[in-house]
C-alpha cells in the first residue's frame, strides 16, 4: 500500500483541487474510529457506540482537516498570509500550516480564555498571536473588517475550502464501520463542522443538500453512491454558550469548554438546515455534564478528550437516558480534540498525586490503600 499522505491526496476527486495541485499536508486524517466497549456496559445501554478521535490528528484536533485544504488553496492563490480569530484550535491548525507553507499567520484570540496548549502551539510555530479583550465573535468579526484593508486570507470556517476539507471525516467513518452510523453526534461552537459532516455524507448517498442552498459559494460534488443512506445528526452546545439551542445569540458565552464559548456561530443557518433534514435535533449540557464525562470517557475507555469533544457523549448519554435515542443503534461521536490541549481543566478535575519520602515502604502503603479490592 503506498504510504498515507494526508486527505487531499486520497480524496482528490472529491474536494476543489486540480490534479496537479501539490498538497500542503501534515498527513491529517485517517482517524481511528474506535468502538466504545466499557461505557455501554456501565450505563446498561445496548447500543454500538463508537469514538471518532479527531484528537490525534497532527496538531491535535479536526482543525487539520479544514486547514490543510485552506492553506494549499491560499498558497496556490499566492497568499503572503494567512488569518483567523480562534479559541484555541484552528490557531494552532493555522499556525502549524502556515509554518509549513511558509506564510505568516495571524491569529486572534480571546485574553485568557483559550487552553494552555493551543496557545503553545499558535506561539511555538512562530504565528503572530494578537489577543484581544474581547470573546471569540468579536474576533470573527474584527477578521473580516481587516481582510478588507490588508492583504490577508481568512483561514475560519466562512472559508469555503476549511468546509470541504472538513467533510472526509464522514467518508472515513462509512469506510471504517462498512456502513453509516445511525446517529452522529458532534459539538456545535462556530457550527462549521456539523456543516462538514452533513455535506460528506450527503455526498457519499449522492444528495444535493438543503444546508448548502444556504451557502451561494459551496461547492458539492456529485459522487457515485457508497452508502445507502445518511445519520441523524445531534449537536450539542454547552449550557453558557448555546445560540442554537435557544434561537438566540448569546452575547457573553461562558463554559469550561473554552474551544465551543460561542456566540454567534458563523454556519448557524446551514447547521440549523442539516440538523433538519436529517431528522437530527440540537440539545445543551452544563459544564458540570461535560467535566462528568470527560472523566468518565478518560477512566473507562482510556481515551482522553477535551473538554468541548466530551459534550457530544455527554449529550448522547443523555439522549439515551431520555429514551430519545434508542436501544439497538449505532451511534458515532466526533471527539473533535485532545484532552492534552487543555492540561489546566483536566489537573484541576483529577485526584492529585501522593508525594512521598523515596523509600520502599512509603510507596508500598500508597499501592496497598490504592489496590482494587479482589
Ligand atoms: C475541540 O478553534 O471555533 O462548530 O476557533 O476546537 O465547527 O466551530 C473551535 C471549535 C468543537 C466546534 N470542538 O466546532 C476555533 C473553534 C473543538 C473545537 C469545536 C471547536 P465548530
Amino acid at each position: 500500500m503506498a504510504h498515507y499522505s494526508g486527505l487531499i491526496d486520497k480524496y482528490r476527486d472529491r474536494l476543489p483541487v486540480a490534479p496537479g495541485t501539490r498538497a500542503v499536508s501534515l498527513n491529517e486524517g485517517a482517524t481511528p474510529l474506535i468502538e466504545l466497549v466499557n461505557l455501554p456496559v456501565l450505563v446498561r445501554k445496548k447500543v454500538r457506540l463508537y469514538a471518532k478521535f479527531e484528537g490525534l490528528n497532527p496538531t491535535g484536533s479536526f482543525k487539520d482537516r479544514g486547514m490543510t485544504m485552506a492553506v494549499t488553496r491560499a498558497v496556490e492563490e499566492g497568499a503572503r498570509a494567512i488569518i483567523c480569530a480562534s479559541t484555541g484550535n484552528t490557531s494552532a491548525a493555522a499556525a502549524a500550516y502556515a509554518a509549513r507553507a511558509g506564510i505568516a499567520c495571524f491569529v486572534l484570540i480571546p485574553e485568557g480564555k483559550i487552553a494552555l496548549g493551543k496557545l503553545s502551539q499558535a506561539m511555538m510555530h512562530g504565528s503572530v498571536v494578537i489577543q484581544i479583550r474581547g470573546n471569540f465573535d468579536d474576533g470573527m468579526r474584527l477578521v473580516q473588517e481587516v481582510a478588507r484593508t490588508t492583504p490577508v486570507n481568512i483561514v475560519n470556517s466562512i472559508n469555503p475550502y476549511r468546509i470541504q476539507g472538513q467533510k472526509t471525516v464522514a467518508f472515513e467513518v462509512i469506510e471504517a464501520l462498512g456502513d453509516v452510523p445511525d446517529y452522529h453526534a458532534l459539538p456545535v461552537g462556530n457550527a462549521g463542522n456539523i456543516t462538514a459532516h452533513w455535506i460528506g455524507y450527503s455526498e457519499s448517498v449522492g444528495e444535493k443538500t438543503e444546508a448548502l442552498k444556504a451557502d451561494a459559494g459551496m461547492r458539492q460534488y456529485k459522487r457515485k453512491k457508497i452508502a445507502k443512506r445518511r445519520p441523524i445528526m445531534l449537536g450539542y452546545q454547552a449550557s453558557g454558550a448555546a445560540p442554537i439551542v435557544r434561537g438566540r445569540p448569546v452575547e457573553n458565552p461562558e463554559t469550561v469548554a473554552t474551544a465551543i464559548r460561542i456566540g454567534n456561530p458563523v454556519s448557524w443557518q446551514q447547521a440549523v438546515a442539516a440538523s433538519h433534514e436529517s431528522g437530527g435535533w440540537f440539545a445543551e449540557c452544563t459544564d458540570e455534564e461535560i467535566l462528568h464525562v470527560q472523566k468518565l470517557l478518560a477512566q473507562t475507555e482510556g481515551i482522553f478528550c477535551e473538554p468541548a469533544s466530551a459534550i457530544a457523549l455527554a449529550g448522547v448519554l443523555k439522549d439515551l437516558e431520555l429514551g430519545k435515542i434508542g436501544e439497538g443503534s449505532i451511534i458515532v461521536c466526533t471527539l473533535t480534540g485532545h484532552g492534552l490541549k487543555d492540561p489546566d481543566v483536566a489537573i484541576a478535575q483529577s485526584a492529585q498525586p501522593v508525594t512521598v519520602d523515596a523509600e520502599l515502604p512509603a510507596i508500598e502503603r500508597v499501592i496497598r490503600r490504592h489496590l482494587p479490592k479482589t
